[in-house]
């Protein structure tokens, strides 16, 4: 016997939270939630309003058509043909309901730094291994930007960054930005995600500077097409691959097992998942990618966490049976 609910979940967010030139209040989306035996599956259906192309208000149709087929016993679902944010929710909670997502998580992920080395310094402290934070940039000057980032590099040794300018650049900008790191620290930078307004541009900065490159926006524009290759997205160093905007948990696997072959590094990444979801991408990102940074450090955007705490976090945690059930079979 199957049964399936259907949560509308809402939570405040740091009043400083900035998407897209947007400020963000609240997060919203759906938790899934799958009933089969006496087990239970779960699983976060949240687009991200300016990164996912379905609004919330579409994803919450499909979804609970989706549930209510999956209710009365249908099982064969193409998830290419469902918005992502719809399939990586509904897969993952077959998934779980399965036992096929593997309870352990890495919690452990790239510290997001927004500019105080301090504080950075104190965050890279608990990470075990590696040292390895992302820092945003493109949002002042490109020169303020390099010499930020050049200062970060040489105080702390053994550093490593990820930075992402979000497409910030025109090609110019994007040299002058490197004209401030020199060469001797720019092996330091794992990657930049997205440089330049273009790809192309992306690859020649990455070409003229030396400076690693990796794919987000155009991993995820680049899915859509029916005959997309990844192989087609050569030049770069690294793909970060967000579920809620690339589909589903066999999708995400795909492509990182591809990936792997092409000898592109994969990491897997939030797009401001709810604490639920957020913990079902660092049990992801162990399962998949047991060597990994993942790139999960959203948590404290919210106010709130949803039902699951992440590890050690102090945020108060929002139960499942407070949000609206808007929906069951
Ligand atoms: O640009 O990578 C982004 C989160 C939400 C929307 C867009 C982005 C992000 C992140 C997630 O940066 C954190 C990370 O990738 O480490
Ligand atoms: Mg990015």
């Amino acid at each position: 016997m199957r049964s399936a609910k259907l949560y509308r979940y809402r939570l405040p967010m740091d009043s400083g939270v900035i998407l897209r030139e947007e400020k963000l209040f609240e997060r919203e989306g759906f938790i899934v939630e799958l009933h089969e035996d006496g087990k239970v599956g779960r699983g976060e259906v949240a687009p991200l309003p300016g990164f996912s192309l379905e609004s919330v208000q579409e994803a919450g149709i499909q979804i609970q058509e989706q549930l209510a087929v999956w209710a009365r016993g249908g099982d064969v679902v193409d998830f290419d043909r469902l918005y992502p944010s719809v399939a990586f929710g509904l897969s993952a909670a077959q998934y779980e309901l399965q036992g096929l997502l593997p309870q352990e998580g890495n919690y452990f992920s790239a510290p997001l730094c927004s500019g105080d080395p301090d504080g950075l310094v104190e965050k890279l402290q608990q990470l075990p291994g590696k040292k390895v934070a992302k820092i945003k940039v493109g949002l002042y000057e490109v020169v303020r930007d390099g010499l930020t980032i050049s200062f970060f590099l040489e105080s702390i040794p053994g550093l490593s960054l990820r930075l992402d300018a979000n497409r910030a650049w025109n090609l110019e900008k994007a040299k002058k930005f490197a004209s401030k790191i020199p060469p001797t620290l720019r092996q330091r930078i794992a990657y930049i995600e997205e440089p330049c307004q273009s790809p192309s541009d992306s690859i020649t900065f990455a070409i003229d500077t030396g400076i690693a490159v990796g794919w987000d926006e155009t991993l995820q524009q680049s899915l859509r097409d029916s005959d997309f290759r990844l192989e087609d997205l050569t030049g770069v160093k690294a793909i970060i691959i967000k579920p809620t905007v690339i589909g589903s948990v066999q999708r995400c696997q795909y492509l990182v097992e591809k990936a792997k072959k092409l000898g592109i590094q994969p990491v897997i990444s939030s797009a401001l998942e709810s604490s639920l979801g957020l913990c079902q991408l660092a049990r992801l990102s162990r399962w998949l990618l047991p060597d990994e940074v993942p790139g999960l450090d959203t948590l404290n955007l919210f106010k709130q966490q949803l039902e699951v705490s992440w590890p050690d976090s102090e945020l108060p945690v929002a139960s499942l049976d407070d949000q609206e059930l808007i929906w069951q079979s």
